[in-house]
């Protein structure tokens, strides 16, 4: 049986959605990140780290949550959410990357400082310093956009996902796609899924 550790107000939301668009079976341990439980003696024989999401399945326990989705997009969504060209998959990998490097930590700090944090511990400078750091990789898949449903191939797939996963903070984060109707419009698609959702209210 797959089984996920972490809220689904966490990463851990990522490999949840990604469970809900296969429609597998799995188990949801709900260890909270906020209450000290990813810090317990047991849990960090899962992941040293002491963060959530990880991955069990099958004997391998696996934690990072862009590493849960390829790898359980590769073994559970071939011909679906797994795309069947290695020039797709590349491209799939250079999004994943890309989301994780260009843009999370800025739509982290939105999201934080924003609405995450309690208010006497936001910053509101530092909100928008991290929404003008975005200005360039929401250009650059604006731009991308053009013309195009999807970020790879012509349906929705392990890329859309794991952009849109990280991209889904600047909507609490409150960042401005006004500029960017056509990332607006993906992330829009993407988001609205009943995987998404599901997800979310779990
Ligand atoms: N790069 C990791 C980051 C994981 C991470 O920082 N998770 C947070 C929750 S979203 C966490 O577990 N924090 C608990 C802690 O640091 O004690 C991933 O993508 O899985």
């Amino acid at each position: 049986m797959i089984r996920i550790h972490g809220e689904a107000q966490s990463r851990a939301m990522r490999p949840l959605w990604l469970l809900e668009e296969l429609g597998l079976e799995y188990e949801h341990v709900k260890t909270s990140f906020s209450s000290g439980e990813t810090r317990a003696p047991a849990f960090l024989k899962l992941n040293p780290n002491g963060h959530v999401p990880v991955l069990e399945d099958g004997g391998l326990v696996l934690w990072e949550s862009m590493a849960i989705n390829l790898y359980l997009a590769a073994k559970y969504g071939a011909g679906g959410l797994w795309p069947a060209s290695e020039r797709a998959r590349a491209l799939a990998l250079q999004w994943t990357f890309w989301a994780m490097t260009e843009c999370e930590a800025h739509a982290l700090t939105c999201l934080l400082h924003r609405a995450g944090l309690p208010e006497a511990q936001r910053d509101a400078d530092q909100a928008d310093a991290a929404e003008q750091a975005l200005q360039g990789p929401l250009g650059v898949l604006d731009s991308h956009l053009k013309g195009r449903e999807w970020l790879v191939g012509d349906g929705f797939d392990i890329a859309d996902l794991n952009v849109a996963a990280v991209l889904s903070w600047t909507r609490p984060g409150r960042v401005d796609l006004k500029s960017f109707p056509g990332a607006a419009a993906w992330l829009k698609r993407c988001t609205g899924r009943p995987g998404f959702k599901a997800a979310l209210a779990r």
